[in-house]
Parts: C-alpha cells; structure tokens; sequence
C-alpha cells in the first residue's frame, strides 16, 4: 500500500528576503543551523537551503554552503535540499557551484520568469547546464514549477534526456511573475503529472495556508519557510520557521496524514 505519509520541506531562508520587511531573519551559518534543526523538530524532513555571506547578501558560496550543511548536520538528521536558483541574477556558475558538495537533492527550476521586478532566467542552456551537473554529482533534482509551460518542459526535456529521470516536483505558485497559487491551478498541475509522481505545493505569501491544507488532503506533500512567506496570519509575522511547520503539523493530524520522518521521506523519494 502506498506510504500515506506527508514530506515537510522547510525553505528556511531564500534569497530575497531582508530584515528591513522580517526583523527576524537569520543568516549566519549558527543561526541557520540552529533554526534549520527547530524546523526538523517541528516535523520537517527537508531543509531547502539557500546561504548569505557576512553581510547577509545571498551567495552561492562553496564555503559558505559547506558550513553551514555540516552545522545542520552536527545537530539534527534532514535532507538537505541545495538552491541552484540562488537569487535573480546569480551567474550560472555560481548556481551549479555547491553541487559539487553532492548534496540529497538540488532545485532545478523548469523556466524563464518574472520574479517581481526581476527576470529570473532559465534558457535551455542553463536548465541543461544544472541538469548536468546535478546528475552527474549524483544529486536528486527537484524540479520548481512556478508556471504551466514549465510543466510542458519538463516533460520535452525528459523526452530528450536533459533531465534526469529520477526527480521530485516542486509547484511554486504565487509568485509575482509566475502562475497564482488559487487550487485550481495546483489541481490543474497535479492532473499533468503521472499519479506515482511525487509532488510537493509551495504557496507563496497568502497562498501558502490554503495551498498547504489543500495539498495535504489531495495527497501531495508540502513546503512553508520563511523563504515563501513572512506571516503567520494577515498582520502578524510568523515568528520562526519552526512555527509554520508546526500548523501544518496539526493540520495534517486533522486530516489523517502522518508526518513522514526523515527516513520516510527518504524513503518515498528514493533516495
Ligand atoms: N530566489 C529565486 C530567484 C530555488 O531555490 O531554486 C529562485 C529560487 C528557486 O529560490
Ligand atoms: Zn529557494
């Protein structure tokens, strides 16, 4: 019988959020791994990482992410999901940079966007030049849906063996730019990829409760982190990650979805 068990990805960071609009941020390698392992407590099998230098600027640092994975690690058993998104505008060497760390698994975002005010930029050459990489440091990608079309790619790609055919999906709605995170558009992705599939909704913002409850009961596993959303209600800041994780620990016990451990998880994505 298929594992029932729900996957908490916890994207504790990102690179485009700032203190100025999240007092609380956190950024050096202590703190990350600190907050990475209160996540992990709180039910979250993978910690979808991205890194900041001293200053707090987002870096794809082969250091940085060195040290702060082996912090996490020293604290608590999680998979560990490298970003090769980095931020809008990192350099495509940068971004394939850290794999070299053979990490569980990397992101591999499926197209060209706009993100915000931004372009963040997925040709060919840059989705097949990740791709690559990841495959050939024996890392597990994540594929990130953030539109429709990119559904379409992912499976061109697969067809012509740019991507490898092992892989997780990542439907990321609700960025500016991207498709909106209503259930009609996750019910819509959901219905393109085959059943065994495995996938996981990300809601950015005020999408990211409605997307979570909606995914959990559909059978899907989900992401919340600071990364994707500030706010624990409308008004009030979510204190931690730790705290997103837990409401949606409760909601899964509502709904009858166990929270999948960390060898669970691992076990459902094969790795
Ligand atoms: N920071 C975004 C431009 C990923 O982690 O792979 C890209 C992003 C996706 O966050
Ligand atoms: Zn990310």
């Amino acid at each position: 019988m298929k594992d029932n068990s729900l996957i908490i990805t916890c994207a504790i960071l990102g690179a485009e959020v700032t203190k100025d609009v999240y007092p609380h941020l956190l950024t050096t390698p202590t703190d990350l791994a600190v907050e990475a392992a209160k996540a992990v407590e709180a039910g979250a099998s993978i910690i979808h990482l991205h890194v900041r230098d001293e200053h707090g600027a987002p870096s794809q640092s082969v250091d940085v992410f060195k040290e702060v994975t082996s912090q996490i690690k020293s604290r608590c058993d999680c998979i560990i999901q490298y970003s090769t998104g980095g931020a809008v505008g990192t350099s495509l060497n940068e971004r394939c940079a850290p794999l070299i760390l053979k990490p569980d698994m990397a992101t591999l975002s499926m197209g060209t966007m706009n993100f915000g005010s931004a372009v963040f930029e997925n040709d060919e050459l840059t989705i097949k030049t990740i791709a690559k990489s990841i495959q050939e440091h024996g890392v597990v990608p994540e594929l990130e849906i953030f539109d429709f079309g990119m559904i379409e790619t992912a499976k061109s790609y697969l067809k012509k063996g740019f991507i490898p055919k092992k892989f997780h999906v990542d439907f990321v709605l609700g960025v500016p730019g991207g498709m909106s995170g209503s259930i009609k558009n996750l019910t819509m992705l959901v219905d393109e990829i085959p059943s065994e599939q495995t996938w996981t909704a990300a809601g950015i913002g005020r999408f990211e409760l409605p997307l979570t409850a909606h995914a959990i009961a559909m059978g899907g596993h989900v992401r919340v982190g600071i990364e994707d959303n500030l706010y624990y209600r409308k008004g009030e800041l979510a204190v931690s990650n730790a705290q997103l994780v837990q409401r949606v620990v409760r909601i899964a016990k509502e709904l009858e979805r166990p929270i999948a451990s960390v060898a669970t998880a691992r076990k459902i994505l094969g790795l």
